[in-house]
């Protein structure tokens, strides 16, 4: 009886142990877990005219799902050097709106097929103008301030044309990743939405090689300062 307890326990005590290769399919089904593909759910519109978060770090193979929030909005690809036009064949979701009431959430969801920077922008009104642009795997928080402040620098925003680089769906409100504004309710008050993410976690960002490193150890209390980066917002 105690050798088989022993055993079992010892059983349990090596598939508690981290994947290895070594230990055959069962390792080979965690590492396949590990990889796979994410649904990153980014909320666009609300109470204010932003994307929320306005910056994620995705693998090639994740999923970008747009939930379109209170207003009328759009996912449109644009690019750092003109923020607010769509780029040629570039990711467009089109207008997809949300009215108070609705019981149904409409997404745009797109595969992320690489890892380099994808600028995003609503091409709706004036919204671009208001700073409601976003970047999937910036090259770090500057990036983001970088583009925003680019695309307030705008006069106007281009349509764009057909639908591509994704599918439109729509999820139950009660599955969507926001709250509706109240019906009814104005929108914020002054109407503009922050320039900069809000603050969340985000470990993964590659800031830090902005940040300005005294190599001799005899910085400043000026660039000690400058060390801190802006927290990038990503799930
Ligand atoms: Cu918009």
């Amino acid at each position: 009886m105690q050798l088989i307890l022993s055993s079992l326990l010892l059983a349990v005590a090596v598939s508690a142990l981290p994947a290895e290769p070594m230990l055959g399919t069962s390792g080979l089904r965690a590492n396949i877990r590990a990889r796979q593909a994410k649904v990153i759910p980014v909320v666009v519109g609300g109470p204010q005219d932003t994307f929320n978060p306005n910056s994620v770090t995705a693998a090639v193979g994740d999923i970008i799902q747009f939930q379109f929030s209170n207003g009328n909005h759009t996912a449109t690809q644009s690019s750092l050097e003109a923020p607010c036009t769509p780029l040629n064949g570039g990711i467009n979701s089109g207008h997809i709106p949300f009215k108070d009431g609705q019981t149904t959430v409409g997404t745009f969801s797109m595969v992320v097929s690489s890892t380099d920077p994808i600028f995003m922008f609503c091409s709706t009104g004036p919204h671009c103008q208001e700073g409601q642009v976003m970047i999937i795997n910036p090259t770090g928080a500057q990036q983001i301030l970088d583009f925003v402040k680019a695309a307030q620098g705008t006069d106007k925003s281009v349509e764009g044309t057909a639908i591509a680089g994704g599918t439109t769906s729509q999820i139950e409100l009660t599955n969507a990743a926001f709250v509706p504004a109240p019906a009814g309710a104005g929108g914020p008050p002054g109407g503009a939405p922050p320039a900069a993410a809000p603050p969340a976690a985000n470990a993964t960002a590659p800031a830090q090689r902005n940040a300005p490193e005294a190599k001799n150890g005899t910085a400043k209390e000026g660039e000690k300062k400058e060390k801190r980066q802006p927290v990038l917002l990503a799930f």
